[in-house]
């Protein structure tokens, strides 16, 4: 069977990590537009440095919770074929033990050159203006992908959407587009369709299943 979990923000919010919307989110006290796009990095490159480089290191302070988990195993269960695309730019997935995964926007364990292009992989913070360990040059930015920037493996995210049998989608708020699209695509190719989620979205659902409950009790319950 093959089957392509969306994840977004709400399957690490157990785990610590903040979501972007919504009450206690971590845009409350920022503006989306003050740091999640190219033009807010031309105009304040510092503040939306800081604002990657504190979200960096606090990503390195937490561990996957239990819906991660369940996903790794459901990638190792006989007869799956399991793509994980997140637009979570977190590792927690990763570290979970998930291999056939895609990070549609981004890493930030991953820096990127201005540049050269170069994507190197990075750890500690970008706002000193390090050199880029390729080229040499201090124009590194978070390998992240903001409004108005092209996602990224749109190509294998679509190809895997248009041939799954079963699509999930867990603790993302769904306005986020292309992302949010593809329940709908995975749908009008004949997939089984659900969300999983805290607060499940607003109709019209494209979704023939809706699991609602913290991801950590939802995913394990849905995989095991
Ligand atoms: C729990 C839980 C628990 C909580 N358990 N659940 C008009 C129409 C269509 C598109 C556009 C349009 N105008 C502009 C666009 C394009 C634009 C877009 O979509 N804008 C919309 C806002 C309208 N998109 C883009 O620009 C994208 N690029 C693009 O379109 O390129 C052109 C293109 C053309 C043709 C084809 C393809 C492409 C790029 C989008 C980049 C988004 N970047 C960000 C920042 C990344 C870096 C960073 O992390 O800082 O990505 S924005 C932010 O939102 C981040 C997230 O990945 C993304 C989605 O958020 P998510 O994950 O859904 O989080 P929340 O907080 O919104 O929701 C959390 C959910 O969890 C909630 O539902 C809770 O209930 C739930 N939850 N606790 C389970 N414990």
């Amino acid at each position: 069977m093959r089957i392509v979990v969306l994840t977004g923000a709400g399957i690490s919010e157990e785990s610590g990590v903040a979501t972007f919307r919504g009450a206690g989110g971590l845009w409350e006290g920022h503006r989306v537009e003050d740091v999640a796009t190219p033009e807010a990095f031309d105009l304040d490159p510092e503040t939306v440095q800081r604002f990657y480089d504190t979200r960096r290191r606090a990503v390195a302070t937490v561990s996957p919770n239990a819906a991660h988990h369940a996903l790794a195993r459901l990638e190792r269960a006989p007869g799956i074929d399991l793509l994980v695309v997140t637009q979570n730019i977190d590792d927690l997935h990763e570290r979970a033990g998930t291999r056939q995964l895609v990070h549609m926007h981004g890493e930030l364990r991953r820096a990127r050159c201005l540049a050269c292009g170069g994507q190197p992989e990075w750890t500690g913070d970008l706002v000193d203006r390090p050199p880029c360990p390729v080229c040499g040059q201090r124009m590194l930015r978070p390998d992240v992908v903001w409004f108005g920037e092209m996602p990224y493996e749109l190509d294998r995210i679509e190809e895997a959407v248009e041939a799954c049998d079963m699509f999930a989608s867990v603790g993302t708020s769904g306005v986020v587009y292309p992302a949010a699209g593809y329940a709908a695509m995975a749908k009008a190719f004949g997939a089984r369709t659900m969300e999983l989620n805290l607060v499940p979205t607003d109709a019209p659902l494209p979704f023939d299943e809706v699991r609602e409950g913290p991801a950590t009790v939802v995913v394990p319950s849905w995989v095991d």
